[in-house]
Order: structure tokens, then sequence, then C-alpha cells
């Protein structure tokens, strides 16, 4: 497959489809939504008692409910006009492609390469970056399996026990998320430790108790440029010359994840310890490239084979399934009914699995810092809503604390429960108690509970009001037989796919990531005047200046009384 990349003005300007707001599937689903609305779940359930399996789908593992949405048929037949009146499939195919779908940046959007098998190829600009990824995959294979089996030596001779990854956003979340995810299968007597945050607390307590003779930092970048990750990575180059006493040490203490080999020579790393990936990796789509080196270092290579396995069979159910299979096309256009439609301002992402605990936090960069956009791909500013708020807790934690507001808050929160037929850790009957609550709280948050029902049940009369619940409110289930490297990868991909069909919905670049850029600018210009050598006179506005003038007269005297 070679493609003539497309010219940008060619992607960025597809304006033989009218916009969003005047599609005619759109101005259907609109009407359409008035009639739903006033519809209850209950109802919708009665009238069909297939519904829960007329809604369900399987693919590549996973088990797919979401029968209790607030849809018809209808719902879903005019979603399969949008996704087809607005190309969907072919701006998947033009991704496969590797056609310069992130407009911005004007590059090509290719996380999907990382996860190919070795037996494809895939020219981009003349270059097969298959045999790209798999070249660099051979080498991290050879470099984790020398750290794991001990052949790795620190400075002093000794086998690496403990690897500290510096990283953050897309270089941190995915290997911390991905780490956590697969402790099961990791090697347990590695110690694996994740270093983001500028706050030297962050670093501190990380090599709080590690010997540095037997410490391996992974310093993960992309742009090897962002000021939070250098500082930590400054830091920890002197913390590990200070405790061998000698420069040289570096060598055999740091490695780079990167694309920018000139600025990880001039850091001090050779760059023959440079693990390689592309600009067409988009750091929050970048957990399988070389970013992912602490996470087949915990894992072995195998198991990390098997999640790329689990990320590229999703990737082939994504482009080969029609719309109504396709998991991700169908997560997605539901995520705009409930957010566009039906005007849920958040989505709730609950794992009821332990080892998921960042999944959440993962899912909140994947899907916020990719659909938190205000301008469509040729710069208009929009006039609909785009990405959501994504938050959440596994359960049944969140059970007791938030889960108040779900079930009966004045907001709606359609929620992504997330569980597995068996547990890792089967310990008498905590997985079935485990289980049982996803299936309660989705069916409580479904159905609710009337006020009929509380009185037949004998509620005390003046509790009656506050015990109701309306029900009517949305989940998705996600079912899979266990957790393993194989299916985090296919769950991953799912929720990436499904960022996709949203971002091309609402025609905006799910690729580029301009605020970031600017939380990266507007510090460093602070820096220097929080210093007490600084000039007192101050050009921010109001705030900022008193706000910086206090913050040094706390630093200086302690007090915050100096003059400001
Ligand atoms: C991800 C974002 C952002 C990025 C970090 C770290 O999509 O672009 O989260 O990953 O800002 O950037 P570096 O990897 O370049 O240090």
């Amino acid at each position: 497959m070679n493609v003539r990349p497309r010219l940008i003005e060619e992607i960025a300007t597809p304006m033989t489809t009218p916009p969003l707001l005047e599609q005619p599937a759109w101005v259907a689903l609109a009407a359409h939504r008035d009639e739903v609305k006033s519809r209850h779940l209950r109802e919708l359930f009665d009238e069909d008692p297939t519904r829960g399996l007329r809604y369900h789908r399987q693919a590549v593992g996973l088990y797919f409910d979401f029968s209790k949405n607030l849809i018809t048929d209808e719902t879903l037949s005019l979603f399969a006009q949008l996704v087809r009146d607005l190309k969907v499939e072919q701006r998947r195919d033009a991704m496969f492609a590797g056609e310069h779908i992130n407009v911005s940046q004007d590059r090509a959007v290719l996380h999907v390469a990382l996860r190919m098998p070795k037996d494809r190829t895939l020219p981009v600009d003349g270059v097969d970056v298959v045999a790209q990824v798999h070249h660099v995959l051979e080498r991290m294979t050879t470099f984790a399996n020398q750290v794991r089996g001990g052949q790795w030596r620190g400075h002093t001779g000794k086998p690496i026990k403990n690897v500290v990854n510096v990283g953050i956003g897309g270089s941190d979340l995915g290997p911390v998320m991905a780490y956590e995810a697969l402790r099961h299968f990791s090697m347990r007597d590695l110690t694996f430790r994740f270093v983001s945050n500028v706050d030297a607390t962050d670093f501190v307590e990380a090599v709080y108790d590690l010997d540095a003779e037997e410490t391996l930092f992974i310093i993960s970048s992309k742009t090897f440029g962002t000021l939070e990750t250098l500082t930590n990575a400054t830091s920890a180059r002197r913390w590990l010359v200070e405790h061998l006493g000698d420069d040289t040490a570096v060598a055999k203490h740091f490695v780079a994840v990167s694309t920018n080999a000139e600025k990880v020579a001039a850091f001090g790393i050779d760059v023959a310890n440079m693990f390689e990936f592309w600009d067409w990796v988009g750091g929050r789509y970048s957990m399988e490239s070389a970013i992912g080196l602490s996470t087949m270092i915990a894992i072995g290579p195998e198991n990390f084979y098997e999640m790329l396995a689990g990320f590229h069979a999703m990737d082939e159910h994504f482009r080969s399934a029609p719309f109504e299979e396709n998991l991700p096309m169908l997560l997605g256009v539901l995520a705009v009914w409930n957010h566009d439609f039906l005007g849920f301002p958040t989505v709730g992402v609950m794992p009821y699995d332990q080892y998921l605990h960042r999944l959440p936090a993962y899912l909140q960069q994947l899907t916020m810092e990719s659909n938190g956009k205000h301008v469509t791909r040729s710069g208009e500013r929009v006039a609909y809503e785009t990405g959501p708020i994504y938050w959440g807790e596994p359960g049944t934690n969140g059970q007791h604390s938030f889960y108040q507001l779900i079930h009966q808050g004045t907001t709606t929160v359609p929620v992504d429960f997330i569980g597995f037929a068996n547990s890792l850790n089967p310990l008498d009957d905590h997985h079935d108690i485990l289980m049982s609550n996803i299936f309660a709280q989705a069916q409580a948050l479904a159905f609710g509970k009337t006020e009929e029902e509380l009185r037949s049940e004998g509620a005390d009369e003046r509790t009656v009001p506050h015990r109701v619940m309306e029900g009517n409110r949305p989940s998705n289930v996600i079912l899979a037989t266990e957790l393993s490297p194989r299916l985090l990868g296919s769950l991953i991909a799912l929720y990436e796919h499904s960022v996709f069909v949203q971002g091309v919905i609402w025609d905006i670049d799910s690729f580029d990531q301009w605020g970031v850029e600017l939380g990266k600018q507007l510090a460093v210009t602070i820096i220097p005047e929080l210093t007490s050598d600084a000039p007192t006179k101050l050009a921010h506005d109001s705030s900022t200046n008193a706000l910086i003038t206090y913050y040094r007269s706390l630093k200086e005297n302690g007090r915050g009384d100096g003059d400001f």
C-alpha cells in the first residue's frame, strides 16, 4: 500500500460535506432526541424484553452492553447515516494509510503502525514505518532481556534492580497505567517507579529507598525539551553521580526514549542507548512505542508483543467491521449522543479491577487532550459541544463516595463500567462480590427506585422523597474474560478509536494539543521572576503581580509581609 500523502489543504477543507449542524442526519437526530428524552429506560426495557441482548456486541474478546443508553433503533440508524455522510470510514482509512490527518501540525497519525505485525508494510513518505517500528522493538527486546536477565550491569558491576521512568503527560501516563494494569505479569524482583511532576517531592520520594548502583533511569520525552522532564532528569543525573562519585556512571544508568537524538546527546546520554520513535506518534498514543520500554522490562517482551497483538486486533476490527458491529464506532457515537444531544457534560469511567486504577487518568488524557478543541479542522469556531470531561475511580471505592451524585444528583453522568469474569487474584468470594456491584449499579442507574416500590418495601413515609432514585441514567458495561496484556491493548485501542470517531464527527483535529504547548511556554517567562534578585516591578495583570510578589516575600522572610 503506497499512498500520496494528501496536501494539507485537501484535508483541512473538505467542504463538499455541509457543516455538522446542517447535516441531515444531525438535524434528524436533534428532532429524534426530543422524542427519546420523554422516554424512560424502564419503558424501553418493558417494551422490548430482548433489548439487553439486542444492544450488545461482542468483538476482540470484549462484550459490550450499551442497552442502558437512552437510544432506540432509530438513534443507531441515524448515527449510521451521519457516520456515512461525514465519511468517517474514509477518514479512518486515511489515518491507517499515513495521510497527514493531524492538520494543524501537518503530520501523519500512525499509532496503528506501532502494533502492526512484522510482515506488514506501510510506506509513508517513501519509508516503511512498520520496518522502523520492528527495528526499535527488537532493540527494546534485547535491552529488556539484558535488564531482566541481570546482564545489563550498573557502573559498579551490580545488576539493575530498580527502573525509574522519568517523563510527563503522554510519556508518563501510559507507562504508569500499563505497569499498574499488568503488574500481575511483571517481574517481581524489579522495582518500578514513575517520576513526572516537577515538584521535587515526586523525584525525592521515588528514589528515597533506592540503591543508585542498582538503578536505571529511562528518560522518556518525545521532544526532549519538556521542562519538567529535563529538570527531573538533571536531578536524577546529579543524584546518581553524587552516589556513585563518577560522571561516567551515567552511561550505564541512563537510557533515553525520544524522537530527538540531538537533544539526547546534548543531555549526555549516548545515542546508542536511545530508543527512537517518530513525530507521527502522538504522546497520548505512545504507550506501545519505545515509550513503553519500562512496560516491556516489567512484563517481558513476550507479554509486550501480546499487548501489541491486542491493540492490533482492535485496529483490524475498527478497520473492517460494519458500523452496526463496530465497537469503537458505537462507543464513539454513544458519547456524541450523550454529550451533544442529551446534554450530559461528563463521562465516568469506573473499572471494577484494582489493577486498572490508573485507567481513568490515562483515558482522561486520551479523551480530553484529543477532543478538547474549540475550532474545526479548518479553523472555524465550533457551534456545538466537543469533548466531554472524563473522570473516574475504580469500583467499588467510588460507590462509597461520589456515586451518590450519580444516582441522585441533578447532573446525569453516563458511566462506562469495565469488569472481568475472572480475577487474577481469586480469593474466596471477593470477585463475585465485586462484579455483583457492576451489575447492580448499572441496574439501579437505569431503572432507579420509585415511590411505589419504596412504599411497598415499607419505607418510612418521611424518607420516601429522599430515597427515590429517578433512574434513566445511562451506562455501558464492558466485560471480558480476564485482564491480560492482550486485553489491555484491545481495551485501550477501543477508546483510542472511539475518540477518533468523535473527533471526526465534530470535525476537529484530535491529534494536536496547543493548549498543552501553551502551558509549556507560560511558566518559563515567570520562573526568573521568582528569584530574590529579580526586578520587583512586574508587568503582568494585577492579580499575577500580587501573587508573585507575595510568594517571593513569603519565601524570603517566611511571613509574607513584604512590600506587595
Ligand atoms: C501528549 C501531549 C503531552 C506530552 C507531554 C510530554 O499527547 O503532547 O502530554 O506527552 O507534554 O512531552 P514530551 O514527551 O515531549 O516530553
